[in-house]
């Protein structure tokens, strides 16, 4: 009796005593050596019926450039996620522009893409580069490039934006900076078009370095796909194309990858898993996963690689029951 309360009351001190001192035991209570796994985030299949009917409700309850309010964004809010994002490191949201609005000009070390859904006559400015964009067409901004945004046509405008805001947020390597003006000067010489056709050319000044080509069009990006599923087929993801930075043949960013991906139709993959997190959007087709479609995914991957955490297995049955 009196061993087993000297005992506890031992514990008990030195837990205490652990805690003031900012210290910590693992493994002499409920918690183990190595936290396992952060099961938080969940799949989740975002219907674009159910967030394409807040458009117009967010238009009455926030204007981009009013009170701190930048942009208008639905961001993805996994419902596992205390913090409201997509995946435990990638960000991604719809934003929409109604005509004449503009987003005004902001720079962040987080990097980001947008992939245009709809909509005429709507720009993002890149460092000056002025991209128009079509559907299909994924622009890049690159770390603390500055970027403006506007709709200078008739209709409202949407895309997807997706960030590393999640994972830059965790390494606490944030810098946000707001833009003196709303729309960055343009330079007309510098756009990403003029200086990459997307021809499998590159200037010779832009051996390594950087982030040279800024905007990638649907029509060329289609067209590869199209011509890459006549020839050639992988068994996990059927036909996929990742969208690379011509300067150094890598991911877009070094902490996210974008892919293209058709599923041809009748085509069912094999089953696989990964340490990583990816977001896929449908472009077009449909399925029970995506049948005779394509798709657009954002992907943590490089990240992974850089810090050797990547892994990727094979479903051992082939295929999930
Ligand atoms: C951002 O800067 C944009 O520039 C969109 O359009 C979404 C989400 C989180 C943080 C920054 C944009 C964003 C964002």
């Amino acid at each position: 009796m009196t061993t087993r309360a000297t005992e506890r009351s031992f514990r008990d001190t030195l837990f205490a005593d652990l805690e003031t001192a900012a210290l910590d035991l693992p493994g002499a209570r409920s918690d183990s050596l190595i936290q396992p796994k952060r099961d938080e985030v969940r799949p989740y299949h975002w219907r674009w019926a159910e967030i394409e009917r807040f458009f117009q409700p967010s238009t009455e309850v926030l204007t981009p450039g009013e009170a701190g309010a930048e942009r208008r964004i639905l961001r993805l809010a996994n419902p596992g996620i205390p913090d409201r994002t997509v995946t435990l490191t990638l960000s991604v949201s719809v934003q929409y522009l109604l005509p004449g609005e503009v987003a005004p000009a902001h720079r962040h070390t987080p990097c980001a893409i947008r992939f245009f859904v709809r909509g005429g006559a709507a720009y993002t400015t890149v460092e000056g580069h002025k991209c128009v964009m079509e559907p299909g067409d994924l622009v890049l901004t690159p770390p603390l490039m500055w970027h403006d945004h506007g709709n200078e046509g008739p209709e409202p405008v949407v895309w997807i934006d997706a960030l590393d805001f999640p994972l830059v947020r965790y390494l606490d390597a944030v810098v946000y900076e707001h833009g003196h003006v709303d729309r960055q000067a343009v330079d007309a010489l510098k756009t990403s078009d003029q200086r990459y056709g997307w021809s499998g050319l590159r200037p010779i000044q832009d051996e390594g370095a950087g982030y040279p080509l800024l905007h990638y069009h649907w029509a060329e990006t289609h067209e590869a796909l199209r011509r890459l599923a006549e020839v050639e087929a992988t068994p996990f993801d059927d036909v996929a194309m990742e969208y690379v930075n011509p300067a150094t043949g890598r991911s877009v960013f070094p902490t996210m990858a974008c892919w293209i991906q058709m599923l041809r139709p009748g085509v069912r993959t094999r089953a696989h898993r990964q340490t990583s997190s990816a977001v896929y959007y449908v472009v077009s087709g449909h399925g029970h996963s995506i049948v005779g479609g394509y798709s657009v995914t954002v992907q943590d991957v490089p990240a992974l690689k850089a810090l050797g955490l990547y892994r990727e297995e094979p479903h051992p049955d082939g295929h999930q029951p």
